[in-house]
């Protein structure tokens, strides 16, 4: 009980001049301002920037950005003279100083911007891993905690025309507590890694909205509007004008107003990906969208997209970039990672383990690849722990929040091979129903273990099953069960009527590293577990996806194999370099030969 009080007086303390907006959606249609490029950066490890030497928050941190007013003065730090790394960016990998560094980095820039009267500014993160304690003007704006979704803070009273400086604590130590918690298999890449920007609005704003199909519907579009600022009873215009659709909608005194309405719309499939130019036009603010319309269910142990079955032709990525190294975080790393998933055959691809930048849907949205999306509650998370259960929640909210308008997303996904208990049921219980409640359209789903019931049959019959519209199951036949072959006598088996996504299975090759297909770590091993894999997963009759470990190669710690691994996970169908492994083309075959029916 004590230990669950100084949580949450840890979550709540700091929050000082916290003014915690709701999420801007759609900063794509909005007056911003970029805040990206070089900053200037303090690494403090013992967060003496933060605390004093009595390990009491300091009010005299570097968040003041101070400077000598005398030649007397004793101030030990100054931005100005220290290093710099760019954002967006980790920091990992833009200095070999801080290749394995897990801790304290303070940020910070300078800019003048001279705000126009009756408009509201707002500081904008893409994302920041882990924990971001953000000050404006030595003045506490806000605490977000969570690495891979987007926040905002408002800064209309503090920032002024010249002169500012807005100061960033990003921290990724890792938790027990947190989520994820301390044992992974990816690389805690720290910093700023996504773009930073200020964004512009009327005094009143379109704050965030929600136009989408209705569940099971193909022509019913069904959502809302949301306002912020005083002034919150208006008329919203929702137009598409390419279809010649327009229509006004009321909001009340909260600045709210549901959407619904029929209209004849070409839908969004892989095959042709259509998005409309959407507009929501209010009486003080207007913003535009660009928006597909598609609908997704299942019925029994079918898929449905726009009422047809389809199976999931996928492959998991983690956000890294492609050749650069470190996190993604471009348009064009997005490109890049999901031009290897189309020339793979796919359709589908799992961002896993967390939620990849807005770049990656924006992009998906626009080529045709549907989207697995999830957060990482990921391994041993403390299940019993409320404040875990409270950040998880959020980061589910956020991760829903930016990306609910976008067709690509297919799937919302709670977690990741977590072991059985009941805490750990009702802990997802809870996440399945605040993703429904916040999105009742996309199909929920989680990667989940199976167990053998005997030598050659496993059984999937994890008691969240119940609750989850797809079945995610991850398997490693082949390499840390068994040998390849050990595929070809196993049967699978499903306690539900529901579909079945493959979410993992897959093994180690390095590159160009060549022996019979018995030899661990050779591009023959891994092209062995494929043909198994593909044979076996070839005779599941509710089987209606798959999405094997993985694109490309990524960094992880737990994975120190000399030669051999050297810190990556060499289980990539691509290595870190993009040259393509046997396996590619054995599952690029079988994806084909599935494209032709
Ligand atoms: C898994 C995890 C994934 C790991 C992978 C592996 O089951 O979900 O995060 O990286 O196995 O390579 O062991």
């Amino acid at each position: 009980m004590a230990k669950l009080l100084i949580l949450l007086l840890l979550a709540l303390a700091p929050c000082v001049n916290a003014q915690q907006t709701d999420l801007i959606a759609n900063t794509e249609g909005r007056k911003t301002i970029n805040l990206n490029g070089q900053w200037q950066i303090i690494v403090d490890p013992y967060e003496s920037g933060y605390y004093n030497y009595r390990y009491q928050p300091s009010n005299d941190g570097y968040f003041k950005n101070a400077k000598p007013k005398t030649k007397s003065e004793l101030i030990e730090y100054d931005f100005d003279s220290s290093g710099s790394l760019n954002v967006p960016g980790d920091w990992n990998t833009q200095t070999d100083q801080l290749f394995f560094y897990e801790g304290t980095v303070w940020y910070k820039k300078s800019f003048d911007y001279a705000r126009k009267p009756d408009t509201r500014a707002f500081v904008y993160f893409g994302g920041a891993n882990y924990l971001a304690d953000v000050y404006l003007n030595g003045e506490k704006i806000g605490r977000h905690e969570g690495g891979f979704t987007p926040f905002n803070f408002e800064i209309t009273k503090l920032v002024r025309d010249t002169g500012n400086f807005l100061v960033v604590k990003v921290d990724n130590k890792r938790r027990r507590d947190a989520v994820p918690t301390l044992m992974t298999d990816w690389w805690n890449y720290g910093g700023l890694t996504r773009d930073v920007r200020l964004i512009e609005t009327p005094t009143t704003f379109v704050n965030d909205y929600f136009i989408q199909l209705q569940k099971g519907s193909r022509n019913r579009v069904t959502g809302w509007v949301k306002l912020a600022g005083d002034k919150l009873k208006q008329q919203v215009t929702v137009r598409i004008p390419e279809t010649g659709f327009s229509r006004s909608f009321a909001t009340d005194a909260r600045g709210f107003a549901a959407i619904d309405f029929s209209a004849d719309l070409k839908l969004w499939s892989p095959e042709d990906p259509k998005l409309y130019d959407v507009s929501i036009e209010a009486e003080t603010d207007q913003v535009r969208d660009r928006i597909g319309f598609r609908s997704i269910e299942t019925r029994g142990t079918d898929i449905l997209l726009n009422g047809r079955p389809i199976f999931l032709r996928g492959v998991c990525i983690h956000e890294e970039a492609p050749i650069r190294g470190g996190r993604a975080y471009s348009r064009e790393d997005a490109q890049t990672l999901l031009g290897w998933a189309k020339d793979l055959g796919a359709n589908f691809v799992r961002l896993a383990h967390y939620p990849h930048n807005e770049w990656m849907i924006r992009e998906a949205d626009r080529l045709g690849i549907m989207v697995w999306s999830e957060i990482p509650v990921y391994w041993t998370i403390e299940w019993e722990n409320p404040v875990t259960l409270e950040n998880a929640r959020n980061q589910l909210g956020e991760m829903i929040a930016r990306d609910k308008n976008r067709a690509a997303v297919v799937i919302w996904s709670v977690a990741n091979e977590t072991p059985l208990s009941d805490a750990r049921l009702a802990f997802l219980k809870n996440l399945v129903s605040h993703a429904r409640s916040l999105d009742p359209g996309r199909l929920l789903s989680a990667a989940m273990e199976r167990h053998y019931i005997n030598d050659t049959t496993q059984m999937i019959n994890d008691p969240l099953g119940e609750y989850l519209d797809v079945l995610g199951c991850n398997e490693y036949v082949g390499w840390y069960d068994g040998l390849p072959e050990k595929a070809d006598q196993l049967e699978f088996k499903s306690k539900y009527q529901k579909p079945l996504v493959m979410s993992e299975f897959g093994g180690d090759a390095l590159y160009g590293h060549h022996g019979d297909a018995l030899t661990r770590w050779t591009e023959e091993y891994q092209e062995s577990i494929y043909q198994h894999q593909i044979a076996m997963l070839k005779k599941i009759p509710f089987l209606r996806g798959t999405s094997p470990w993985i694109l490309t190669d990524f960094r992880s710690p737990r994975r120190p194999l000399p030669k051999i691994q050297d810190y990556w996970n060499r289980k990539g169908l691509i290595s870190s370099r993009g040259e393509k492994k046997k396996a590619f083309y054995v599952l690029q075959a079988w994806y084909r030969e599935l494209q032709q029916r």
